[in-house]
């Protein structure tokens, strides 16, 4: 495993200062929702400290871990948007030696959300979004309502997010739309 001086140096050298200072705002709203909700604060950091580390890996490297590991392959239907997550948790893995099954979900599962989605999972997915350089519309109301309630702030965010995505005519991804029909449907 890495030292985290070493972690750092590792994810600093993978993305954009843009980037970098999204996943520390990530990692500092994780921590704080951690805190809020009993869960370990130092985990929660970690897990929002790298959950966009393979974001800006080039689309042919993606491909081919997708081709060569065990992916479903359906996965090359999609975009980095998707894999950053599902594959994303595996270049984390490989790359810097993170093995918690936990931190390894968190992330695998913070794009899409899931039927199914612990603490954690909440935690990065909702920190994600409602990080301070967040500034869409909307964003105030998501904060207040994750603050309020971790699990209402996972239903905001998927609601929203589908709605958005159907303005623009984008393809919902199908966990996108399962995770939609658990958290956020009446
Ligand atoms: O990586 P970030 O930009 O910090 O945030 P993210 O990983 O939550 O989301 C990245 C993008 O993925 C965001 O613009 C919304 C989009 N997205 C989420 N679910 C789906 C999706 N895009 C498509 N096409 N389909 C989905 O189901
Ligand atoms: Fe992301
Ligand atoms: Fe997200
Ligand atoms: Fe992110």
């Amino acid at each position: 495993p890495l030292t985290s001086s070493q972690l750092v140096a590792k994810e600093k050298s993978m993305m954009d200062e843009k980037r970098f200072a999204h996943c520390v705002r990530v990692s500092e709203t994780a921590r704080t929702l951690a805190k809020m909700n009993g869960y370990d604060e130092d985990k929660a950091a970690l897990a929002g400290f790298v959950h966009d580390y393979a974001k800006q890996i080039p689309v042919e490297e993606y491909i081919k871990v997708i081709k060569e590991e065990d992916f479903d392959q359906d996965l090359l239907n999609w975009n980095r948007a998707i894999w950053h997550g599902i594959v994303g948790s595996w270049f984390i893995k490989r790359d810097l030696g993170i093995t918690d099954p936990e931190i390894l979900t968190a992330v695998y599962r913070h794009t899409t959300g899931d039927v199914e989605m612990t603490t954690l999972d909440q935690i990065v997915f909702v920190a994600d979004y409602i990080e301070p350089g967040r500034t869409f519309a909307g964003v105030e109301e998501a904060r207040k309502v994750s603050y309020a309630d971790l699990a209402s702030g996972v239903g905001y965010e998927l609601a929203h997010t589908l709605a958005f995505l159907a303005e623009k005519r984008s393809k919902i991804y199908p966990r996108t739309l399962a995770a939609y029909n658990v958290w956020a449907a009446e």
